[in-house]
């Protein structure tokens, strides 16, 4: 199966070595879902390739959503007055709302009816140019819950097209049956459900919410090293609202992604740069809990890999509009187009462990692409508001033309 993308009129990409490449009349060829060469001028002979015209636009690599919680049972729009009143995020979770009342809907709701919902979910996303996207577990917080919300992950990854990466985020909250009992609940993650979720290749990732009134960072520390023991890869919730130390963890471990990241310390950020921890920045829930903005510029300037994602979920971000995400990370964070396209294709792919395989345009790499309905790389941070991705391609076919 080969693939010649032509009539590229703006090719903009990260570069594997750190540089950024953006060329104007470029062709780019693929086959067997790789890149094989990339060009300006006049292209290859096609030889029997299936032959995509760019009609002179924008052409980036497919875009990466790191960071999702895309399973879920119901919505939380009962809480939309809560927060306008003032209620606080972990005031309305110890009420028993917030994430438990995601998990009171997600353990009612049947499989078929989460992959249903998911599917929705990932049809959108496609439609927005996003190619790979992470989804965490995490509404569960038992047993077979947790196992139903990774059933559905490994059930969406064989009917549709965007590459899914699971986490493990069974720490996302204390569940109610062991609200007197942290430990106990703790060992189950650590003594039956980690080691569960390996042994079964349920998931990539583990994940925990280090956060006041959520989990300490030793609570986090121990979960995690247990699952890199049994080769889970780290990252962790840390810094959403207060800063307790789960940022220096993840450096220290290190994670392969520390995510959120506002209340971050300059002790935090030098931590992720000594551990090469990519900082998953999400600007869309600052946006929409009316937080502050991360520390872009400082992370950047200290050598963190900055990525940025959408955190997709009922409560703090019920929107998967990556387009949306990389706008505010542009206008709030001052990201330039370039340092904002990649933290949405190189650096987002790092953080999923995919970095030497997604995220550029460059031979030898995966053929994800969009071809955008914009001419050049800053039209896309100039015209909020609506879709601007036009034809996506994965592993070198077309799978959504809008
Ligand atoms: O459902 O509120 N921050 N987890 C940690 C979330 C937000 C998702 C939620
Ligand atoms: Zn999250």
């Amino acid at each position: 199966m080969r693939l010649l993308v032509h009539n590229i009129g703006c090719l903009a990409t990260p570069l594997a070595g750190g540089a950024f490449l953006q060329r104007t009349g470029a062709w780019l060829a693929a086959e067997d879902g790789k890149i094989t060469a990339l060009g300006a001028g006049l292209p290859p002979e096609a030889q029997g390739a299936a032959v995509v015209d760019a009609g002179g636009q924008l052409v980036t690599p497919g875009l990466v959503d790191a960071h999702t919680h895309l399973i879920f049972g119901g919505w939380r729009q009962h809480e939309l007055t809560l927060k306008r009143q003032g209620v606080p995020y972990l005031e309305i979770l110890a009420r028993g709302g917030g994430i438990l009342s995601t998990v009171e809907m997600t353990r009612k709701a049947g499989l078929e009816e989460l992959v249903a919902k998911g599917a929705g979910a990932l049809k959108q996303m496609l439609a927005l140019g996003v190619t790979t996207c992470e989804a965490k577990s995490g509404y569960g917080l038992d047993r077979a819950t947790e196992l139903k919300q990774l059933a559905a992950i490994a059930r969406l990854k064989a009917v549709q097209p965007v590459e899914l990466a699971a986490t493990f985020l069974g720490a996302h909250a204390l569940p109610p049956e062991y609200r007197e009992n942290r430990a106990g609940y703790v060992d189950f993650l650590t003594q039956e459900m980690i080691p569960l979720v390996a042994r079964e290749g349920l998931a990539e990732f583990c994940d925990v919410f280090c956060e006041t009134g959520v989990f300490t960072a030793a609570e986090a520390e121990k979960i995690l090293r247990t699952g890199l023991r049994h080769g889970l890869g780290a990252k962790i919730h840390t810094d959403e609202i207060d800063a307790i130390g789960g940022t220096e963890l993840a450096g220290a471990l290190p994670a392969v992604s520390a995510e959120h990241l506002i209340a971050a310390t300059d002790r935090g950020i030098d931590a992720l740069a000594k551990g090469g921890t990519v900082a998953v920045l999400l600007p869309a829930t600052s946006f929409y809990l009316g937080k502050p903005y991360a520390r872009a510029r400082d992370m950047i300037a200290a050598g963190v890999p900055v990525a940025v994602a959408t955190d997709y979920n009922p409560g703090s971000c019920p929107s998967l509009n990556l387009q949306l995400a990389m706008q505010l990370a542009c206008w709030q964070y001052r990201l330039t187009p370039a340092e904002t396209l990649t933290a949405v294709t190189r650096n987002a792919a790092a953080a999923l462990g995919r970095g030497d395989r997604i995220g550029t345009l460059e031979p030898g790499m995966q053929a994800d692409l969009v071809i955008w309905k914009a001419p050049d790389l800053d039209y896309l941070f100039y015209r909020f508001g609506e879709n601007l991705a036009g034809t996506v391609i994965k592993r070198g076919r077309v799978v959504q033309e809008n």
